[in-house]
């Protein structure tokens, strides 16, 4: 199963397109249907020639809903590019283009709808100037399907495109850490509460012990296309039932997660790409939205290095959110200003608990840049700040080089400062006596460390 979003201009047919392609208006809401506006996310899914399932994540095309497209593309695997041959490339084509560039969709097929109201000629020209517009992005190349949905011309074709779409995709990995960025919640008709959302980074069984926005839950059932499941992976559309949290206290933008696995943090290092069409720079201090997994979270952004990161260029940003967030090392995040209304860029993690002032942080997505900064750090810990296990260096910490043979020198040195009787071991940190292990002229007699007789040193 994999999960494609659409993408493109309000008006241009993507959620008419969706229909044709699976018998379900993904515009849900009465509004929606009333307007003929997409205001929220719709979904769908469908089975294609091949017998693989796809699901479609349908995202509004108008700028006014753009948080609810980007709550759509958090984690999504690849896209279905919609341009309409009446209209051309427009300003959400290449909005949407370059928001799918930077949360990391590196895989598509574009279609080009509407083509029952142009003639050949006009659909030939369009087909043109679309490849032109996605040239240097991951869509260059990707195939540029005619369809129409009110003839149906084309859909075939489209459906053929989707199955080597699938095919050449990478399934979602599995890292052993499922993460379900919440993008609706329900009240379940028996008890408990129904979330949905796109799973992601492992998987997720019944009788699974999660926390869900900081609540300590149970998962009561799965189903992921309308049908119940004992677990499923990474990839897939699901709706868990969750026991012991009210729907009121969850809402879209919230994560579930294993409890204790992550370290929700507030401030995260990360890169920023600014967007090259962008009319200024970002300066060194300014609040902005920030679009990560399925949320919308106000933010302020401190640049670390020069003062502006210019149209074009990436630079490094110091992110101080009002709330924390289950993230790590690589998460994809997009940057708006929400009072302008306007895309600034997008970045990546790179570092959820940085420790080293604004000023001197060098972030990177280095693992052993992490125990560097540190010297010293707990095997869970570093997974949860890193997303990898470490084989631990002494007891259950890894450490930087050179940091055992200081501490075993330190302890040396002060049992030698306590003179005969030696130094109480209870005296002693955790560290300290881990690395008295490793000091084979130290021995601990009745409580107390001292150094070995030299003698029996030389005894032996
Ligand atoms: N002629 C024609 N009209 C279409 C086609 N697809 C969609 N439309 C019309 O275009 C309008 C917008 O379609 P919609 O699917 O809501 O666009 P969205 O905003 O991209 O989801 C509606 O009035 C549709 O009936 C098509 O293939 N041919
Ligand atoms: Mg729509």
């Amino acid at each position: 199963m994999r999960v494609v979003a659409t993408a493109g201009h309000v008006d241009h047919g993507k959620s008419s397109l969706v229909l044709a392609l699976t018998g379900t208006d993904p515009d849900r809401f009465e509004e929606e249907k009333r307007r003929g506006l997409t205001i929220d996310l719709g979904f769908a899914h469908a089975v294609l020639p091949s017998g693989e399932g796809v699901s479609f994540i349908d995202v509004p095309g108008h700028v006014r809903f753009l948080r609810n497209m980007l709550a759509g593309v958090g984690g999504v695997d690849a896209c279905l590019f919609v341009v309409a041959a009446t209209e051309g490339w427009k300003p959400q084509s290449e909005e949407h283009l370059r928001i799918l560039e930077l949360v990391g969709v590196r895989h598509g097929v574009i279609a080009l709808t509407k083509v029952d109201a142009v003639d050949d000629e006009w659909g030939e020209l369009a087909t043109l100037d679309v490849a032109d517009h996605v040239a240097g992005s991951f869509l260059e190349g990707a195939p540029i399907i005619g369809v129409s949905s009110v003839t149906g011309a084309g859909l075939d074709d489209l459906r053929a495109a989707l199955d080597e779409l699938v095919a050449r995709t990478p399934s979602a990995a599995d890292r052993q850490r499922p993460r379900l960025w919440i993008d609706r919640v329900f009240a379940a008709r028996g008890s408990g509460t129904v979330v949905t959302g796109t799973l992601t980074g492992g998987r997720v069984a019944v009788g699974d012990h999660l926390e869900a926005n900081g609540h300590a839950v149970r998962v009561r059932a799965i189903q992921s296309l309308g049908t119940p499941r004992d677990e499923i992976g990474p990839g897939n559309r699901v709706a868990l039932n969750l026991v012991g949290v009210e729907h009121g206290d969850l809402e879209r933008g919230h994560a579930v997660v294993q409890g204790g696995r992550w370290r929700p943090t507030e401030l995260v290092d990360a890169s920023l790409s600014v967007l090259p069409a962008l009319d200024h720079g970002v300066s060194r201090r300014g609040a902005y939205a920030a679009y990560v997994g399925s949320g919308e979270f106000p933010v302020k952004v401190r640049v670390l290095g020069p003062d502006v990161i210019h149209p074009g260029a990436e630079g490094l940003v110091r992110l101080h959110l009002q709330r924390s967030l289950p993230l790590l090392p690589g998460d994809r995040f997009i940057l708006r200003e929400s009072g302008r209304n306007e895309t600034v860029g997008g970045g990546e993690v790179l570092d959820i608990a940085p420790i080293r002032p604004a000023s001197k942080a060098q972030p990177d997505r280095s693992v052993d840049r992490v125990v560097a900064e540190r010297g010293w750090v707990d095997v869970d810990d570093l997974e949860a700040m890193t997303g990898e296990r470490r084989q631990p260096t002494i007891g259950r910490w890894v450490t930087a080089p050179g940091q055992i043979e200081a501490m075993v020198d330190h302890v040396r040195a002060t049992v030698a400062a306590a003179g005969p009787l030696g130094v109480d071991i209870s005296a002693l940190g955790e560290r300290e006596r881990a690395a008295l292990a490793l000091a084979d002229d130290l021995t601990v007699v009745t409580g107390r460390v001292r150094q070995v007789a030299l003698s029996s040193t030389l005894g032996s």
